[in-house]
């Protein structure tokens, strides 16, 4: 294998796959011109992994939504209520991912701990599956026909079942191999010499039935006869018990992430091919070339065979640094993105044979802020601690004078074509900084004015000035950088550009104060403001791995508490730290749970600590999965939570009651994600529920987030809605 990475981004350099499916759904292409588009980028990509020197070039790797949607197609397991729309089977598998006519979609969820979502299949005792599809087959010849050998990568079939939903989906494994068998026969006498198994799932904690399904699934593919060569890999974090299993099977080859997880020095590696993932494939940095080479040099005398590769495939990076223009220097020289990763791998693998020097480690330093450091050594634990609740509820009630059951939304309204048309004449210099201002004081006026005319309790300034509750706030901060390109897919076509947070963190200046005070001083209601929190803000992010996560923590935690001190300078009485991302950097690996709970905790309360008791601390989640986090959910000390609920019923306020949650609570009753507006007779029924697990004083009534995707349309007559439903409940109180 000598050469290679596990993955490679697929929508395009320059998104251009994100533009041809959107303009395939929308009509203006037609599935030819679609896929004439997947096949262009399918063959830009392998010929630059070629030219690039790797000696094996990962294939089947693209995707036009989704590589577990393309599994589950592949083998047929396509849900009857999709069958029965009778389209064809390129809409049928865009069906799948979003939804046709009264069949709802797959559910999408987070994909491991990355900033990545799959579609989950639906898998139940009587899914038959069939191998029905031969992408990976069809993708291996047209790469051959372009004079690339490709190894051809497939979703490994454990890890596809424990992704999938189903009850005993383990039973259906057998099944599965046969098709899995019945791929790698094809796949052989197509001339294929390598194909990759994905197994992901084994870098979690996994029952003993689990790793007795991936010993069953290895030791049934290693003896068939007419097969490729087998590379079984297990990303974002270390295998464990699972190494030892895979050890012991037939297979040829074992990847392993030396960037999350140790050596490994086991005797049963001696036959095997061990592939070193000693570059980072989940993050920016340029790699230490003499410390991975030295690291991958570990396992020459284990291994029967070292390669050298990416510790993960490279979907979660942008493409191509040199697409930057504006990156700071001092910050450009310690990046690589995906094309400069592949370049790192071979040039280890080169320097691991002796064939060229490793050169010498990057001289480049993080931009070090000393006046933040002191500040950071000297934290005590009063810095995180409020005042008792009682204490806070009383002061916040006599200054606030709220009713019961009041009435808010989670923070952004809807973004109009105007919003974003000023952003974009703002960046292109055709609107100047006082145009710009002013368009955004009069869209806040008119969310002001809306929400004061629908009833609403506490208002939202609408963030029309915001792009992404994340990039803005890097935007604002010292010790980030954003990039221009750096596009990563987060679903189907759906991208983001996470920021680069490379040096330590501080605030030249207040950053939300002059809109959220503009906005308090149109109303005599309380007018939220509106920050992102510290883990969110980390994990949508680049973030630096020279120090632990909780210091980095630390430094966003303080500016945020300096923008909270500032915000109630200017008058503003209650303040939103949302952390909709906290569930999702939850390790992998139960027993790294505490540890990063309390740092996260910490960080959040480090953030809002410094409020007087008198002002309101509001938080949201985004996550309906709370099981895990619940007591992390009531360490944040927040005053009011509000959390996405419409979609699971309402089941959160039961988990709350049995912790024994004692603050404010506002559970979603309006599923934003649907375009239904629901009526008030629906809220009622919900909030008549809602009061029987919260009394009216703590429960809060607002909808999910992301009015932001919705039109005034929809989401106008839903508040309206809303607040006729309080009040037609408040008064049964
Ligand atoms: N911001 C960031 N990361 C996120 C989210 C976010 N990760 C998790 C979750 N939210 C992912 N959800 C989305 C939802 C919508 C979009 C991207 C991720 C989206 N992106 C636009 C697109 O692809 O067209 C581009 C947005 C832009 O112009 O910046 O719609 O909210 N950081
Ligand atoms: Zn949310």
């Amino acid at each position: 294998i000598g050469a290679t990475v596990l993955g490679y981004p697929r929508i395009g350099p320059r998104r251009e796959l994100k533009r041809a499916v959107e303009r395939y759904w929308s009509g203006a292409i037609d599935a030819p011109a679609l896929h004439a588009v997947g096949a262009e980028l399918r063959a830009a990509t392998w010929l630059d992994l070629r030219d690039a020197g790797l000696d094996s070039v990962p294939g089947n790797t693209f995707s036009y939504y989704d590589q577990v949607l393309d599994t589950a197609v592949l083998f047929d397991a396509v849900p009857q209520r999709f069958r029965a729309l009778g389209l064809s089977e390129v809409d049928t598998y865009f069906a799948m991912a979003r939804g046709h006519d009264h069949a709802p979609p797959l559910e999408l969820t987070k994909w491991f701990d990355t900033n990545y979502h799959y579609l989950v299949p639906e898998l139940g005792p009587d899914t038959e599956f069939r191998l029905v599809g031969d992408k990976p087959v069809a993708e291996y010849r047209e790469a051959r026909a372009l004079g690339v050998t490709t190894r051809p990568v497939l979703l490994g079939p454990v890890t596809f079942l424990l992704l999938a939903k189903g009850d005993r989906r383990l039973d259906l494994l057998d099944r599965l191999l046969d098709c899995y068998a019945e791929l790698l026969r094809t796949l052989a006498a197509e001339g294929v010499e390598w194909v990759q198994l994905d197994e992901p799932a084994f870098v979690g904690d996994r029952s003993p039935d689990d790793l007795a399904a991936l010993r069953r699934a290895h030791e049934r593919l290693g003896a068939l006869t007419d097969r490729p060569k087998l590379l079984v890999t297990g990303y974002y974090g270390d295998l464990g018990p699972a190494l030892d299993v895979l050890a012991s099977t037939p297979v040829e080859a074992i990847a392993v992430d030396l960037v999350a997880g140790p050596v490994p020095a086991l005797h049963s590696l001696r036959d095997k091919t061990v592939v070193a993932g000693v570059v980072d494939g989940r993050n920016v940095w340029r790699t230490d070339v003499p410390a991975a080479v030295a690291k991958a040099a570990m396992l020459l005398g284990t291994a029967g065979e070292v390669a050298v590769s990416t510790s993960s495939t490279l979907l979660h990076v942008p493409y191509d640094l040199d697409a930057e223009r504006s990156l700071e220097p001092g910050v450009r020289e310690r990046l690589a993105f995906a094309r400069q990763k592949v370049r790192e791998v071979v040039h280890i693998a080169q320097a691991l044979r002796g064939a060229v020097d490793a050169g010498r480690a990057l001289g480049v330093t993080p931009r070090r802020d000393d006046h933040v450091r002191a500040r950071i050594a000297s934290l005590r634990p009063a810095h995180r601690e409020r005042a008792p609740y009682a204490e806070r509820a009383a002061a916040q009630q006599a200054r606030l004078g709220l009713p019961p059951l009041a009435t808010t939304t989670i923070g952004s309204f809807p973004q109009t074509s105007a919003i974003r048309t000023a952003r974009a004449d703002v960046r292109t210099g055709r609107l100047d900084e006082a145009g710009y201002v002013a368009r955004m004081r009069e869209e806040i006026g008119r969310v002001i004015a809306l929400q004061e005319d629908i009833g609403l309790d506490v208002l939202v300034h609408g963030e029309p000035e915001r792009n992404d509750m994340v990039q803005y706030f890097a935007e604002h901060l010292d010790g980030f950088a954003t990039t221009e390109a750096g596009w990563v897919q987060s679903y189907g076509s759906r991208c983001v550009r996470p920021p680069i947070l490379h040096g330590d963190v501080s605030r030249p200046a207040p950053i939300t104060v002059p809109w959220s005070s503009y906005a308090q001083s149109l109303t005599d209601r309380p007018v939220k403001g509106m920050l992102t929190g510290p883990v969110t803000i980390l994990a949508w992010s680049f973030v630096r791995d020279d120090q632990p996560l909780a210091e980095t923590a630390a430094q966003v935690a303080l500016a945020l508490r300096d923008e909270i001190r500032d915000l109630e300078a200017a008058g503003v009485r209650i303040v939103q730290v949302d952390e909709p991302a906290l569930r999702e950097l939850l390790p992998l690996r139960a027993d790294d749970h505490a540890a990063y709970l309390e740092w996260a905790v910490g960080a959040f309360r480090l953030a809002t600590a410094g409020a007087s008791p008198a002002t309101q601390i509001h938080t949201h989640l985004c996550y309906s999965e709370f099981g895990e986090v619940i007591d992390a959910i009531d360490g944040l000390d927040a005053d009011v939570t509000t959390i996405e609920a419409a979609r699971s019923k309402m089941e959160i306020l039961d988990d709350l009651r049995s912790t024994g949650f004692g603050r404010g609570v506002g559970p979603g009753v309006y599923d934003i994600h649907s375009p239904r507006v629901p009526d008030a007779d629906e809220v009622v029924s919900l909030l008549t529920a809602a009061v029987r697990a919260v009394p009216g004083s703590r429960l809060w009534v607002n909808p999910d987030c992301g009015l932001k995707t919705r039109g005034y349309a929809e989401v106008e007559p839903a508040l309206r809605n809303l607040v006729t439903a309080t009040k037609q409940v408040r008064a049964s109180l």
